[in-house]
Protein backbone atom coordinates (compact mmCIF):
# COMPACT_ATOMS: atom_id res chain seq x y z
CA UNK A 1 0.00 0.00 0.00
CA UNK A 2 1.00 3.39 -0.33
CA UNK A 3 1.95 6.05 1.77
CA UNK A 4 -1.70 8.08 0.66
CA UNK A 5 -3.32 4.82 1.59
CA UNK A 6 -1.38 4.75 5.00
CA UNK A 7 -2.15 7.80 5.91
CA UNK A 8 -6.02 6.97 7.43
CA UNK A 9 -5.11 3.90 9.18
CA UNK A 10 -4.03 3.19 12.73
CA UNK A 11 -1.97 0.98 13.67
CA UNK A 12 -1.62 -2.15 16.37
CA UNK A 13 1.74 -3.15 17.59
CA UNK A 14 2.35 -6.47 18.08
CA UNK A 15 5.37 -8.01 19.30
CA UNK A 16 4.68 -11.86 17.74
CA UNK A 17 6.19 -13.82 20.76
CA UNK A 18 3.92 -11.80 23.06
CA UNK A 19 0.49 -11.74 21.73
CA UNK A 20 -1.00 -15.10 21.46
CA UNK A 21 -0.36 -18.61 21.25
CA UNK A 22 -1.46 -21.38 18.86
CA UNK A 23 -2.68 -22.86 21.91
CA UNK A 24 -5.18 -20.02 22.97
CA UNK A 25 -3.34 -20.09 26.36
CA UNK A 26 -4.54 -17.08 28.60
CA UNK A 27 -2.22 -18.64 31.38
CA UNK A 28 0.71 -19.78 30.04
CA UNK A 29 3.99 -18.16 31.94
CA UNK A 30 5.52 -15.51 30.47
CA UNK A 31 8.67 -13.89 32.79
CA UNK A 32 9.22 -11.21 31.00
CA UNK A 33 12.62 -10.75 33.38
CA UNK A 34 13.96 -14.34 31.49
CA UNK A 35 14.16 -12.48 28.28
CA UNK A 36 12.98 -16.23 26.74
CA UNK A 37 10.42 -17.07 23.51
CA UNK A 38 6.67 -17.35 25.38
CA UNK A 39 5.40 -19.04 22.19
CA UNK A 40 3.64 -16.53 20.67
CA UNK A 41 2.42 -17.81 16.96
CA UNK A 42 1.12 -16.31 13.78
CA UNK A 43 -1.80 -18.86 13.90
CA UNK A 44 -2.21 -17.50 17.59
CA UNK A 45 -2.20 -13.95 16.34
CA UNK A 46 -4.92 -14.82 13.45
CA UNK A 47 -7.18 -16.65 16.21
CA UNK A 48 -7.36 -12.90 18.07
CA UNK A 49 -7.90 -10.65 15.01
CA UNK A 50 -11.32 -9.78 16.41
CA UNK A 51 -9.61 -8.12 19.87
CA UNK A 52 -7.63 -5.83 17.63
CA UNK A 53 -10.25 -5.22 14.74
CA UNK A 54 -13.25 -4.26 17.19
CA UNK A 55 -10.26 -1.07 18.81
CA UNK A 56 -10.54 -0.10 15.39
CA UNK A 57 -7.21 -0.83 14.38
CA UNK A 58 -7.17 -1.42 10.62
CA UNK A 59 -3.44 -2.21 10.38
CA UNK A 60 -0.83 -4.14 12.77
CA UNK A 61 2.52 -4.31 12.81
CA UNK A 62 4.50 -7.34 13.89
CA UNK A 63 7.89 -8.26 14.97
CA UNK A 64 10.73 -8.87 12.30
CA UNK A 65 9.86 -12.27 10.58
CA UNK A 66 13.58 -13.34 9.69
CA UNK A 67 15.40 -16.34 11.08
CA UNK A 68 17.23 -15.50 14.16
CA UNK A 69 20.39 -16.43 16.24
CA UNK A 70 19.35 -19.80 18.56
CA UNK A 71 21.74 -19.54 21.03
CA UNK A 72 20.79 -18.29 24.26
CA UNK A 73 22.61 -15.57 25.23
CA UNK A 74 23.19 -13.13 28.73
CA UNK A 75 20.10 -10.98 27.34
CA UNK A 76 18.46 -14.33 26.89
CA UNK A 77 16.84 -15.44 23.64
CA UNK A 78 16.19 -13.76 20.38
CA UNK A 79 12.42 -13.70 20.88
CA UNK A 80 12.05 -10.32 19.86
CA UNK A 81 13.64 -11.40 16.43
CA UNK A 82 15.83 -8.28 16.12
CA UNK A 83 19.09 -10.81 15.80
CA UNK A 84 18.92 -12.14 12.53
CA UNK A 85 21.13 -14.17 10.77
CA UNK A 86 19.08 -15.54 7.12
CA UNK A 87 17.13 -13.01 5.45
CA UNK A 88 16.26 -16.21 3.53
CA UNK A 89 14.53 -17.94 5.94
CA UNK A 90 11.53 -17.31 8.86
CA UNK A 91 12.10 -17.34 12.34
CA UNK A 92 9.82 -20.40 12.78
CA UNK A 93 8.95 -19.96 16.60
CA UNK A 94 6.48 -17.66 14.99
CA UNK A 95 5.16 -20.57 12.20
CA UNK A 96 6.53 -21.38 9.10
CA UNK A 97 5.94 -19.32 5.56
CA UNK A 98 2.11 -20.90 5.24
CA UNK A 99 1.19 -19.36 8.34
CA UNK A 100 2.87 -16.07 7.48
CA UNK A 101 0.76 -16.34 4.14
CA UNK A 102 -2.27 -17.14 6.59
CA UNK A 103 -2.05 -13.98 8.06
CA UNK A 104 -1.63 -11.85 5.86
CA UNK A 105 -4.35 -13.60 3.98
CA UNK A 106 -6.93 -12.82 7.17
CA UNK A 107 -5.40 -9.24 7.58
CA UNK A 108 -6.58 -8.49 3.67
CA UNK A 109 -9.97 -10.68 4.11
CA UNK A 110 -10.78 -8.34 6.81
CA UNK A 111 -9.19 -5.22 5.00
CA UNK A 112 -6.51 -5.08 7.33
CA UNK A 113 -3.06 -4.13 6.74
CA UNK A 114 0.12 -6.13 7.35
CA UNK A 115 3.27 -3.99 8.66
CA UNK A 116 5.81 -6.07 8.68
CA UNK A 117 9.63 -4.93 10.79
CA UNK A 118 12.80 -5.14 9.31
CA UNK A 119 16.80 -5.03 9.52
CA UNK A 120 18.76 -3.46 7.22
CA UNK A 121 21.54 -2.45 9.69
CA UNK A 122 22.93 -5.37 10.88
CA UNK A 123 22.69 -8.77 11.86
CA UNK A 124 23.27 -11.14 15.56
CA UNK A 125 25.72 -13.02 16.96
CA UNK A 126 25.86 -14.05 20.29
CA UNK A 127 29.42 -13.37 21.31
CA UNK A 128 32.34 -11.01 20.80
CA UNK A 129 33.00 -9.38 18.26
CA UNK A 130 36.81 -11.07 17.23
CA UNK A 131 33.97 -14.63 17.17
CA UNK A 132 32.02 -13.87 14.47
CA UNK A 133 31.72 -16.83 12.08
CA UNK A 134 30.71 -14.51 8.78
CA UNK A 135 29.57 -17.99 6.84
CA UNK A 136 26.88 -18.47 9.31
CA UNK A 137 25.12 -15.35 7.90
CA UNK A 138 22.98 -15.65 4.71
CA UNK A 139 23.41 -14.02 2.20
CA UNK A 140 25.95 -11.77 3.69
CA UNK A 141 28.13 -14.99 4.06
CA UNK A 142 31.73 -13.00 4.33
CA UNK A 143 32.98 -10.54 6.48
CA UNK A 144 33.50 -7.92 3.22
CA UNK A 145 29.67 -6.96 3.62
CA UNK A 146 30.17 -5.55 7.04
CA UNK A 147 32.11 -2.41 8.57
CA UNK A 148 35.16 -3.28 10.60
CA UNK A 149 34.42 -3.60 14.77
CA UNK A 150 33.76 -0.30 16.12
CA UNK A 151 31.73 0.99 18.42
CA UNK A 152 29.34 3.95 18.53
CA UNK A 153 30.12 7.47 19.18
CA UNK A 154 27.07 9.13 19.49
CA UNK A 155 28.47 12.82 18.45
CA UNK A 156 29.10 11.57 15.65
CA UNK A 157 26.64 10.77 12.68
CA UNK A 158 29.39 8.67 10.50
CA UNK A 159 30.14 6.77 13.50
CA UNK A 160 26.23 6.20 14.55
CA UNK A 161 26.36 5.07 10.78
CA UNK A 162 29.26 2.80 10.49
CA UNK A 163 29.71 1.24 14.10
CA UNK A 164 28.72 -1.85 15.62
CA UNK A 165 25.46 -1.79 17.95
CA UNK A 166 25.09 -4.07 20.59
CA UNK A 167 28.15 -5.56 22.53
CA UNK A 168 30.41 -9.12 23.31
CA UNK A 169 26.86 -10.59 25.18
CA UNK A 170 25.17 -9.72 21.50
CA UNK A 171 27.41 -8.25 18.57
CA UNK A 172 24.76 -6.95 16.30
CA UNK A 173 27.01 -6.79 12.92
CA UNK A 174 27.20 -3.83 11.03
CA UNK A 175 25.81 -4.07 7.11
CA UNK A 176 27.66 -1.77 5.11
CA UNK A 177 24.78 -0.32 3.45
CA UNK A 178 26.44 2.26 1.74
CA UNK A 179 27.98 -0.29 -0.36
CA UNK A 180 26.10 -0.80 -3.78
CA UNK A 181 26.38 -4.77 -3.78
CA UNK A 182 25.72 -4.41 -0.38
CA UNK A 183 22.36 -1.80 -1.40
CA UNK A 184 21.78 -4.09 -4.06
CA UNK A 185 21.18 -7.47 -2.33
CA UNK A 186 19.23 -5.91 0.38
CA UNK A 187 16.69 -4.13 -2.43
CA UNK A 188 16.41 -7.91 -3.73
CA UNK A 189 15.67 -9.25 -1.54
CA UNK A 190 12.90 -6.73 0.28
CA UNK A 191 11.59 -6.90 -3.14
CA UNK A 192 10.80 -9.99 -2.72
CA UNK A 193 9.81 -10.41 0.55
CA UNK A 194 7.04 -7.76 -0.16
CA UNK A 195 5.44 -9.71 -2.64
CA UNK A 196 5.94 -13.60 -1.22
CA UNK A 197 4.28 -12.44 2.04
CA UNK A 198 2.30 -9.63 0.22
CA UNK A 199 3.75 -7.19 2.69
CA UNK A 200 1.45 -3.69 2.74
CA UNK A 201 4.26 -1.68 4.50
CA UNK A 202 7.59 -1.92 6.73
CA UNK A 203 8.93 -0.10 9.62
CA UNK A 204 12.84 0.10 9.08
CA UNK A 205 14.47 -0.91 12.49
CA UNK A 206 17.78 1.34 13.87
CA UNK A 207 17.10 3.60 10.90
CA UNK A 208 19.51 6.09 12.41
CA UNK A 209 22.23 3.86 12.18
CA UNK A 210 21.95 3.43 8.06
CA UNK A 211 23.05 5.34 5.90
CA UNK A 212 20.78 7.89 4.51
CA UNK A 213 21.56 7.60 0.74
CA UNK A 214 20.45 3.97 0.99
CA UNK A 215 17.02 4.67 1.96
CA UNK A 216 15.31 6.22 -1.44
CA UNK A 217 16.72 3.01 -4.03
CA UNK A 218 14.93 0.81 -0.53
CA UNK A 219 11.76 2.23 -0.50
CA UNK A 220 11.79 2.24 -4.24
CA UNK A 221 12.57 -1.54 -4.54
CA UNK A 222 10.07 -2.26 -1.90
CA UNK A 223 7.10 -0.72 -3.25
CA UNK A 224 5.44 -0.18 -0.23
CA UNK A 225 5.13 2.19 2.77
CA UNK A 226 8.00 2.45 5.05
CA UNK A 227 8.08 4.42 8.18
CA UNK A 228 11.61 4.63 10.02
CA UNK A 229 13.19 4.15 13.44
CA UNK A 230 14.90 7.44 14.17
CA UNK A 231 14.87 6.88 17.71
CA UNK A 232 16.02 10.30 18.51
CA UNK A 233 13.84 13.59 20.29
CA UNK A 234 15.55 16.19 18.05
CA UNK A 235 12.71 17.29 15.43
CA UNK A 236 15.82 19.11 12.93
CA UNK A 237 17.71 15.56 13.24
CA UNK A 238 15.08 13.51 12.61
CA UNK A 239 12.62 15.05 10.41
CA UNK A 240 15.26 14.92 8.09
CA UNK A 241 15.26 11.64 7.18
CA UNK A 242 11.66 12.05 5.49
CA UNK A 243 13.55 13.48 2.84
CA UNK A 244 14.93 9.59 2.43
CA UNK A 245 11.81 7.68 3.11
CA UNK A 246 8.09 8.17 3.11
CA UNK A 247 7.75 8.25 7.05
CA UNK A 248 9.73 8.39 10.62
CA UNK A 249 8.36 7.48 13.79
CA UNK A 250 7.49 10.65 15.49
CA UNK A 251 10.04 10.27 18.33
CA UNK A 252 9.74 14.12 18.64
CA UNK A 253 6.30 14.00 19.89
CA UNK A 254 6.89 10.98 22.13
CA UNK A 255 9.13 12.85 24.33
CA UNK A 256 7.09 16.06 25.49
CA UNK A 257 4.08 14.31 25.01
CA UNK A 258 4.62 11.66 28.10
CA UNK A 259 6.54 14.55 30.00
CA UNK A 260 3.19 16.45 29.88
CA UNK A 261 0.68 14.09 30.76
CA UNK A 262 2.72 12.39 33.35
CA UNK A 263 1.90 14.77 36.23
CA UNK A 264 -0.18 17.89 36.92
CA UNK A 265 2.81 19.66 36.44
CA UNK A 266 4.13 18.09 33.26
CA UNK A 267 4.80 21.07 30.86
CA UNK A 268 1.83 21.65 28.12
CA UNK A 269 3.56 24.06 26.54
CA UNK A 270 6.45 21.93 25.36
CA UNK A 271 4.22 20.32 23.78
CA UNK A 272 2.28 23.07 22.39
CA UNK A 273 5.44 24.21 21.20
CA UNK A 274 6.74 20.65 19.57
CA UNK A 275 3.14 20.28 17.80
CA UNK A 276 3.83 23.68 15.84
CA UNK A 277 7.27 22.90 15.35
CA UNK A 278 6.40 19.69 13.69
CA UNK A 279 3.49 20.94 11.56
CA UNK A 280 5.25 24.28 10.51
CA UNK A 281 7.78 22.39 8.31
CA UNK A 282 10.22 20.78 10.90
CA UNK A 283 8.60 17.68 9.60
CA UNK A 284 7.71 17.38 5.47
CA UNK A 285 4.37 15.90 6.02
CA UNK A 286 3.53 15.77 9.38
CA UNK A 287 0.62 13.37 8.23
CA UNK A 288 2.37 10.04 7.33
CA UNK A 289 4.90 10.23 10.68
CA UNK A 290 4.05 7.26 13.04
CA UNK A 291 2.51 8.97 16.50
CA UNK A 292 2.93 6.75 19.51
CA UNK A 293 3.38 6.76 23.22
CA UNK A 294 4.70 3.66 24.05
CA UNK A 295 6.89 0.69 22.41
CA UNK A 296 8.62 -2.30 23.29
CA UNK A 297 12.53 -0.14 23.55
CA UNK A 298 10.50 2.60 26.13
CA UNK A 299 9.10 2.70 29.88
CA UNK A 300 5.29 2.00 29.54
CA UNK A 301 3.21 5.06 30.21
CA UNK A 302 1.56 3.30 33.36
CA UNK A 303 5.29 2.84 34.98
CA UNK A 304 5.85 6.37 34.92
CA UNK A 305 2.37 7.23 36.91
CA UNK A 306 -0.44 4.82 37.79
CA UNK A 307 -3.51 7.58 37.11
CA UNK A 308 -5.97 6.14 34.81
CA UNK A 309 -7.12 9.45 33.49
CA UNK A 310 -3.56 10.88 32.54
CA UNK A 311 -3.39 7.53 30.40
CA UNK A 312 -6.31 8.62 28.98
CA UNK A 313 -5.27 11.35 27.89
CA UNK A 314 -1.98 10.47 26.42
CA UNK A 315 -3.77 8.02 24.86
CA UNK A 316 -6.42 10.15 22.79
CA UNK A 317 -3.50 12.62 21.85
CA UNK A 318 -1.45 9.25 20.36
CA UNK A 319 -4.85 8.76 18.27
CA UNK A 320 -6.48 12.66 17.54
CA UNK A 321 -3.12 14.62 16.85
CA UNK A 322 -1.33 14.11 13.47
CA UNK A 323 0.24 11.20 11.89
CA UNK A 324 -0.54 7.31 11.29
CA UNK A 325 -1.69 6.45 15.49
CA UNK A 326 0.31 3.40 17.06
CA UNK A 327 -0.37 1.67 19.93
CA UNK A 328 1.78 -0.81 21.49
CA UNK A 329 0.29 -4.05 22.53
CA UNK A 330 -0.70 -4.25 26.24
CA UNK A 331 -1.22 0.25 26.63
CA UNK A 332 -4.83 -0.85 26.38
CA UNK A 333 -4.23 -3.20 29.51
CA UNK A 334 -2.72 -0.48 30.89
CA UNK A 335 0.09 -2.42 31.63
CA UNK A 336 3.05 -0.79 33.38
CA UNK A 337 6.00 -2.68 32.56
CA UNK A 338 9.36 -0.04 33.15
CA UNK A 339 12.23 -1.16 30.76
CA UNK A 340 13.16 -3.75 27.90
CA UNK A 341 12.72 -6.76 28.72
CA UNK A 342 10.36 -6.18 31.39
CA UNK A 343 7.95 -3.89 29.21
CA UNK A 344 7.24 -7.11 26.84
CA UNK A 345 4.28 -8.73 28.54
CA UNK A 346 2.52 -11.41 27.09
CA UNK A 347 -0.94 -10.00 26.69
CA UNK A 348 -2.48 -13.10 26.59
CA UNK A 349 -2.07 -12.47 30.49
CA UNK A 350 -4.85 -9.88 30.66
CA UNK A 351 -7.55 -12.79 29.11
CA UNK A 352 -7.98 -10.34 26.46
CA UNK A 353 -10.40 -8.40 28.77
CA UNK A 354 -12.72 -6.29 26.25
CA UNK A 355 -14.27 -4.32 29.19
CA UNK A 356 -10.48 -2.86 30.54
CA UNK A 357 -11.16 0.94 30.76
CA UNK A 358 -8.32 1.57 28.21
CA UNK A 359 -9.54 -1.20 25.56
CA UNK A 360 -12.79 0.88 25.29
CA UNK A 361 -11.16 3.92 25.52
CA UNK A 362 -9.26 2.90 22.46
CA UNK A 363 -12.31 1.49 20.67
CA UNK A 364 -13.81 4.96 20.96
CA UNK A 365 -10.88 7.18 19.73
CA UNK A 366 -10.41 4.35 16.94
CA UNK A 367 -13.79 4.65 15.69
CA UNK A 368 -14.30 8.45 15.79
CA UNK A 369 -11.44 9.18 13.84
CA UNK A 370 -12.35 6.42 11.18
CA UNK A 371 -15.34 7.86 11.20
CA UNK A 372 -14.39 11.45 10.65
CA UNK A 373 -11.96 10.10 7.61
CA UNK A 374 -14.67 8.24 6.27
CA UNK A 375 -16.86 11.33 6.30
CA UNK A 376 -13.50 13.49 4.40
CA UNK A 377 -10.91 12.36 3.94
CA UNK A 378 -9.28 15.70 4.14
CA UNK A 379 -9.74 15.09 7.36
CA UNK A 380 -5.86 13.39 7.78
CA UNK A 381 -3.97 15.66 5.53
CA UNK A 382 -5.94 18.54 8.17
CA UNK A 383 -2.90 19.90 10.41
CA UNK A 384 -3.76 19.56 13.56
CA UNK A 385 -4.06 23.29 15.53
CA UNK A 386 -4.08 23.73 18.74
CA UNK A 387 -6.73 26.18 19.96
CA UNK A 388 -6.11 26.95 23.33
CA UNK A 389 -3.65 25.67 26.35
CA UNK A 390 -3.22 26.47 29.60
CA UNK A 391 -0.86 24.93 32.22
CA UNK A 392 -3.03 21.57 32.61
CA UNK A 393 -4.69 21.89 29.32
CA UNK A 394 -4.20 21.91 25.54
CA UNK A 395 -7.16 22.30 23.31
CA UNK A 396 -6.86 21.02 19.47
CA UNK A 397 -8.94 20.81 16.17
CA UNK A 398 -8.10 18.64 13.77
CA UNK A 399 -10.61 18.47 10.28
CA UNK A 400 -12.28 21.20 8.07
CA UNK A 401 -15.55 22.89 9.22
CA UNK A 402 -18.09 20.30 10.16
CA UNK A 403 -16.09 17.19 9.85
CA UNK A 404 -13.67 18.38 12.85
CA UNK A 405 -13.14 16.20 16.11
CA UNK A 406 -11.86 18.86 18.86
CA UNK A 407 -10.01 17.17 21.40
CA UNK A 408 -9.55 18.86 24.98
CA UNK A 409 -6.88 16.79 27.05
CA UNK A 410 -6.10 17.93 30.50
CA UNK A 411 -2.65 16.38 33.11
CA UNK A 412 -4.71 17.20 36.22
CA UNK A 413 -5.49 13.05 36.66
CA UNK A 414 -7.58 11.47 38.87
CA UNK A 415 -8.01 14.02 41.49
CA UNK A 416 -9.00 17.05 38.92
CA UNK A 417 -11.53 19.32 39.93
CA UNK A 418 -14.46 20.30 38.36
CA UNK A 419 -15.42 23.35 36.17
CA UNK A 420 -16.63 24.43 32.54
CA UNK A 421 -14.18 25.33 30.48
CA UNK A 422 -15.58 28.16 27.55
CA UNK A 423 -13.64 26.66 24.44
CA UNK A 424 -13.87 29.30 21.20
CA UNK A 425 -11.85 28.71 18.03
CA UNK A 426 -13.11 25.12 17.40
CA UNK A 427 -15.35 26.15 14.24
CA UNK A 428 -18.58 24.82 15.30
CA UNK A 429 -21.63 27.26 14.63
CA UNK A 430 -23.16 28.87 17.21
CA UNK A 431 -26.29 26.58 18.50
CA UNK A 432 -24.54 23.78 16.94
CA UNK A 433 -25.21 20.33 18.92
CA UNK A 434 -21.85 18.69 19.57
CA UNK A 435 -21.35 15.42 21.67
CA UNK A 436 -18.39 14.63 23.82
CA UNK A 437 -17.72 10.69 21.97
CA UNK A 438 -15.71 9.73 24.94
CA UNK A 439 -18.40 10.46 27.47
CA UNK A 440 -21.98 10.00 24.90
CA UNK A 441 -22.67 13.98 26.41
CA UNK A 442 -24.34 16.21 24.16
CA UNK A 443 -23.66 19.92 24.28
CA UNK A 444 -24.85 23.32 22.31
CA UNK A 445 -22.48 25.78 20.82
CA UNK A 446 -23.19 29.33 22.47
CA UNK A 447 -21.66 32.56 22.97
CA UNK A 448 -19.12 30.71 20.22
CA UNK A 449 -17.88 28.56 22.69
CA UNK A 450 -18.40 25.34 23.52
CA UNK A 451 -18.56 24.81 27.40
CA UNK A 452 -16.45 21.77 28.27
CA UNK A 453 -17.20 20.17 31.36
CA UNK A 454 -13.85 19.18 33.04
CA UNK A 455 -13.77 16.56 35.69
CA UNK A 456 -11.79 14.39 37.13
CA UNK A 457 -9.18 15.10 34.72
CA UNK A 458 -10.82 13.39 32.03
CA UNK A 459 -10.23 13.78 28.30
CA UNK A 460 -12.81 15.32 25.96
CA UNK A 461 -13.57 14.45 22.07
CA UNK A 462 -16.16 16.21 20.25
CA UNK A 463 -18.03 16.31 16.97
CA UNK A 464 -20.92 17.55 15.27
CA UNK A 465 -23.87 15.29 16.41
CA UNK A 466 -25.37 15.35 13.06
CA UNK A 467 -22.34 13.83 11.81
CA UNK A 468 -22.90 11.17 14.15
CA UNK A 469 -26.35 10.14 13.01
CA UNK A 470 -25.72 5.96 11.56
CA UNK A 471 -22.42 5.55 12.80
CA UNK A 472 -24.15 3.83 16.22
CA UNK A 473 -21.24 6.13 17.90
CA UNK A 474 -22.52 7.00 21.22
CA UNK A 475 -25.94 5.14 20.10
CA UNK A 476 -26.29 7.34 17.66
C1 LIG B 1 19.53 -6.08 24.78
C2 LIG B 1 18.85 -6.45 26.09
C3 LIG B 1 18.65 -5.24 26.96
C4 LIG B 1 19.98 -4.56 27.19
C5 LIG B 1 20.60 -4.20 25.84
C6 LIG B 1 21.97 -3.61 26.03
O1 LIG B 1 20.73 -5.37 25.03
O2 LIG B 1 17.61 -7.07 25.79
O3 LIG B 1 18.07 -5.64 28.18
O4 LIG B 1 19.75 -3.37 27.93
C7 LIG B 1 17.00 -5.57 20.16
C8 LIG B 1 16.21 -6.18 21.30
C9 LIG B 1 16.71 -5.65 22.64
C10 LIG B 1 18.22 -5.84 22.76
C11 LIG B 1 18.89 -5.17 21.56
C12 LIG B 1 20.40 -5.29 21.58
O5 LIG B 1 18.40 -5.77 20.37
O6 LIG B 1 14.85 -5.82 21.13
O7 LIG B 1 16.04 -6.32 23.68
O8 LIG B 1 18.66 -5.26 23.99
O9 LIG B 1 20.80 -6.60 21.50
C13 LIG B 1 15.71 -0.91 17.84
C14 LIG B 1 14.57 -1.87 18.21
C15 LIG B 1 15.00 -2.69 19.39
C16 LIG B 1 16.13 -3.63 18.93
C17 LIG B 1 17.13 -2.95 18.11
C18 LIG B 1 18.27 -3.72 17.63
C19 LIG B 1 16.94 -1.68 17.64
O10 LIG B 1 13.39 -1.17 18.38
O11 LIG B 1 13.97 -3.44 19.97
O12 LIG B 1 16.73 -4.17 20.13
O13 LIG B 1 17.80 -4.40 16.46
C20 LIG B 1 19.08 2.76 20.14
C21 LIG B 1 18.90 2.57 18.64
C22 LIG B 1 17.50 2.04 18.31
C23 LIG B 1 17.19 0.77 19.13
C24 LIG B 1 17.32 1.15 20.59
C25 LIG B 1 17.02 -0.02 21.51
O14 LIG B 1 18.65 1.61 20.86
O15 LIG B 1 19.11 3.79 17.98
O16 LIG B 1 17.46 1.73 16.93
N1 LIG B 1 15.85 0.21 18.80
C26 LIG B 1 19.38 7.34 22.78
C27 LIG B 1 20.02 7.13 21.44
C28 LIG B 1 19.23 6.15 20.61
C29 LIG B 1 19.09 4.84 21.37
C30 LIG B 1 18.37 5.15 22.68
C31 LIG B 1 18.12 3.91 23.51
O17 LIG B 1 19.15 6.09 23.43
O18 LIG B 1 20.14 8.36 20.78
O19 LIG B 1 19.88 5.91 19.38
O20 LIG B 1 18.34 3.90 20.58
O21 LIG B 1 19.30 3.30 23.85
C32 LIG B 1 16.26 11.50 23.95
C33 LIG B 1 17.25 11.66 22.85
C34 LIG B 1 17.49 10.31 22.17
C35 LIG B 1 17.96 9.30 23.21
C36 LIG B 1 16.91 9.23 24.31
C37 LIG B 1 17.25 8.20 25.38
O22 LIG B 1 16.72 10.51 24.90
O23 LIG B 1 16.75 12.60 21.89
O24 LIG B 1 18.44 10.43 21.13
O25 LIG B 1 18.13 8.01 22.59
O26 LIG B 1 16.08 12.72 24.61
CA1 LIG C 1 25.04 0.75 10.52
Amino acid sequence: ATPAQWRSRSIYQVLTDRFARTDGSTTARCNTGDALYCGGTYQGLIKKLDYIQNMGFTAIWISPITFNLEERTAYGQAYHSYWQQNLYALNEHFGNANDLKALADALHRRGMYLMVDVVVNHMGWPGSFSSVDYSKFNPFNQQRYFHPYCTPDYNNQSSVEGCWLGDNNVQLVDLKTEDPTVANMLNAWIRQLVSNYTIDGLRIDTAKHVSKSFFPAFNAAAGIFITGEVFDGNPAYTCDYQNYMDSVLNFPIYFPLTRAFSSPTGSISELVNMVNQLKNGACKDTSLLGTFSENHDITRFAAITSDMSQARNVLAFTILADGVPIVYQGQEQHFSGARDPLNREAVWLSGYNTNAELYKLTAALNQIRNLAVFRDAGYVTYKNWVIYSDANTIAMRKGFDGGQIVTVLSNKGTAGNTYTLQLGNHGFANGAQVVDVLACRTVTVANGNIPVLMERGLPRAFYLRSGLLGSGICGL
